[in-house]
């Protein structure tokens, strides 16, 4: 699948669109998801035009991969559920129910948020 400059995080990410950001540095952003499905929902991207986590792990450099998954425990400190806990998930492809094709990760906490996920 190709990288779509459209999408809305590369539009955030460009400065067209705004966002509750929490964090940020050379390599990654991490910001409040618009539709939150917990207290804590805070979505962390890569700067880099990458679709989805095969994409990702197969074309980011080292730095950029080692940026992105130091992030997450980054905002989970930040938001303060590093004792409490949290999930992180990211969606990839039609079967995954990913929406938008930028590589996100959902960092969910902040209660208890239940099992993991139905059966399908
Ligand atoms: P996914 O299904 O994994 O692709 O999730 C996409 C998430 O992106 C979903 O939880 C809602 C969030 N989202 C969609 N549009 C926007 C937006 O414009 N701003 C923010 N902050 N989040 C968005």
């Amino acid at each position: 699948m190709s990288y779509d400059q459209s999408n809305i995080f590369a539009r955030i990410l460009r400065g067209d669109l705004p966002c509750k950001k929490i964090a940020e540095d050379q390599h990654t952003l991490a910001f409040e998801d618009i539709n939150p499905q917990a207290p804590v929902h805070i979505l962390v991207i890569p700067k880099g035009s990458y679709v989805d986590w095969s994409d990702f792990t197969c074309n980011a450099s080292v730095v950029e991969q080692s940026a992105f998954v130091k992030m997450i425990g980054h905002v989970a400190g930040l938001a303060g559920i590093t004792e409490s806990g949290y999930r992180v998930i990211s969606n990839s492809g039609n079967d995954g129910h990913q929406e938008v094709p930028h590589l996100h990760m959902h960092i969910l906490g902040g209660g208890a948020i239940g099992p993991m996920v139905s059966r399908c």
